[in-house]
């Protein structure tokens, strides 16, 4: 009798788990179908960090500008011909995937380094490497630290929920350093600490560094050290359970990519349209029917360079030299030009 009843128990429970199960393949089913929700919506929901210089800035207006937002307009060019078409959902380090993951965004731009556990274990795919960086430090100058392996006994100050936590101990450990940490949630009470003088260095992204100094009552008396202690790739997330959206988002970095390798930009786009150039003809949709293939028109790219830009423009107008970043292209520069960004072809 007691042999029956456990198998019994058992068969409820992985009745239970059954029912759970197609639920969980029920709702993958309904996300599989971004492109469709985003259509009928009329928008794309973009997540972006709610205030870095360079990347992700608003007006008082509510007007979006920046690398990653140039991402989000993008895609909204490449399907609505129109890069207005963006809902801008702004998301601190601890949020970011997990409203990736619950459905609230579409795609997530907003300087986020790609990892394994975050595909692997959040099962969230990475599109594409929009921005190639690697963690720095910040300390004041009056610190006389020409190297980050000078900085024996510090104080770091770091953002709660980041890739930088972890890489930070990693290297004070391997190299024998000793360090107090100091982590905090927003951006902005982690600025204030630093200036305060609470810890000796801040250590984040590089690129997001150069942006915080700005930030500082006094920027010139701060220097962001030689030393890069880490990879950290940047550039969108989607969810997984969707190839065709993963495509898009793939592809829209891509063809800005492309265009820049080909020598087509905003400025060149028309005569572009009349190349005879078989890369170029494949780019802009005169040849072939690439957009249709991943559910969209086939002057997609055309749509993009036309409205935000090949990858060298949305470069050079957010970060570059002629900004107040002043960040170098370095290994952001095309394969062509020693860099390391490369996009493969459109055929
Ligand atoms: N790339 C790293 C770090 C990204 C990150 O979020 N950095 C902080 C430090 S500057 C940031 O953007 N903070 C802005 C905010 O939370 O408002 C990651 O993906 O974990």
């Amino acid at each position: 009798m007691i042999a029956d009843r456990h198998p019994r128990h058992a068969r409820t429970i992985l009745s239970v788990l059954a029912m759970l199960g197609a639920g969980l393949l029920l709702s993958g089913t309904a996300s599989a179908q971004t492109l469709e929700k985003v259509k009928a919506r009329g928008n794309v929901v973009c997540g972006v960090n709610p205030d870095l210089q360079g990347f992700s800035m608003h007006d008082a207006q509510g007007s979006w500008s920046g690398f990653d937002v140039d991402f989000c307009r993008a895609l909204a060019a490449a399907i609505f011909n129109n890069p207005g078409k963006v809902q801008y959902v702004p998301l601190g380090t601890t949020d970011r995937l997990q409203a990736l993951q619950s459905d609230k965004i579409d795609v997530l731009s907003r300087n986020t380094t790609w990892t394994f556990a975050r595909e692997a274990s959040l099962k969230l795919n990475f599109a594409a490497v929009t921005y190639y960086d690697g963690q720095g430090f910040l300390t004041r100058r009056s610190a006389n630290a020409t190297s980050a392996l000078e900085l024996d006994n510090a104080s770091v100050c770091v953002q709660k929920g980041t890739t930088s936590e972890l890489n930070f101990a990693d290297f004070f450990r391997t190299n024998n350093l000793k360090y107090q940490v100091v982590a905090l949630d927003g951006l902005d009470e982690l600025l204030k600490v630093y200036d305060q003088g609470k810890c000796t260095v801040l250590t984040s992204d590089t690129s997001q560094l150069f942006a915080a100094r700005l930030r500082l009552d006094a920027p010139d008396d701060h220097v962001v050290l030689p030393d890069i202690i880490s990879k950290e790739p940047l550039g969108p997330f989607v969810r997984f359970g969707d190839d065709q959206w993963l495509g898009i988002v793939k592809w829209t970095h891509f063809a800005m990519v492309n265009a820049e390798e080909l020598g087509v930009s905003s400025k060149t786009i028309d005569e572009a349209l009349k190349s005879n150039k078989p890369d170029v003809k494949r780019l802009v949709g005169i040849d072939g029917n690439y957009g249709e293939q991943m559910g969209l028109t086939n002057d997609w790219a055309v749509r993009i360079i036309r409205h935000v830009g090949n990858y060298g423009e949305v470069f050079e107008r957010n970060v570059g030299t002629g900004t107040k970043l002043a960040i170098p292209r370095g290994i952001n520069s095309l394969w062509t030009n020693g860099g390391i960004q490369y996009a493969p072809p459109i055929r």
